[in-house]
């Protein structure tokens, strides 16, 4: 759905600043990228958090954006009724520097059926990119969703999110979207990701 914009008083979202900021280009390639870093730390215009059903916060990830979103993140994700798997939920970034945070539901990865486990990846993606698109943000940074405590193999789970992440960017809805990076943290998730990119988003 569709939320009111963020309190004027913050800066236009960019990605690294604005004496870094690159011409917005027209290729697919260049509008997306993977980075390691601290996702709270991000002028994007929205950041996605790898949530569980309750929206009620966490650990790893959801836990650092909550404690620097402050109480307001937890209080209105409150109101949200939580999220089901393989979906997402927007809301306002409170303290955060971005404008919106989209709180994307992976799967708990399973072994016995990994299909599954894809197909909740992929959706929960698809899912938080529509979301973005539809609420009007440029630039979107998301987390390795279901990489950490959900058990998801970063070897697997990268070709599964830049395949999401094509094909969303290659359609219609796609089109406003300026820049889509996946933030990653620890080493094994930075050359999953690395790896798999140039098999999606190859040099042209
Ligand atoms: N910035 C960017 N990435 C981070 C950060 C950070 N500050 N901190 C951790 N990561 P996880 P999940 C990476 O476990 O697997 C929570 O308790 C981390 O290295 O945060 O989807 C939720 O409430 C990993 O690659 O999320 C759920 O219950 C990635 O973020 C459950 O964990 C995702 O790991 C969700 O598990």
């Amino acid at each position: 759905g569709k939320i009111p914009p963020a309190a004027a008083s913050k800066p236009p979202p960019t990605l690294l600043g604005p004496s870094t900021l690159p011409t917005p280009s027209k290729s697919l390639n260049d509008r997306v990228a993977i980075v390691r870093g601290d996702i709270t730390k991000l002028r994007v215009s929205a950041i996605v958090n790898a949530a569980n059903n309750s929206l009620r916060g966490g650990g790893g990830v959801d836990g650092a954006i909550h404690r620097a979103a402050g109480p307001g993140l937890l209080a209105e994700c409150r109101t949200l009724n939580g999220c089901p798997t393989g979906s997402a939920k927007i809301t306002r970034a409170y303290n955060l520097p971005c404008d919106r945070v989209i709180h994307a539901v992976g799967p708990i990865y399973s072994t016995h059926d990994p299909e599954k486990s894809e197909r909740e990846l992929t959706s929960a993606y698809t899912t938080s990119l529509k979301l973005a698109a539809d609420n009007g943000c440029k630039t979107v940074a998301f987390s390795a969703l279901s990489t950490g405590v959900y058990g998801y193999p970063s070897r697997a789970a990268a070709p599964a999110a830049l395949s999401a992440v094509r094909k969303f960017m290659k359609g219609e809805d796609g089109k406003n979207l300026d820049k889509v990076v996946i933030v990653t943290f620890e080493k094994k998730d930075v050359d999953a990701y690395n790896e798999a990119l140039p098999l999606f988003f190859p040099p042209e």
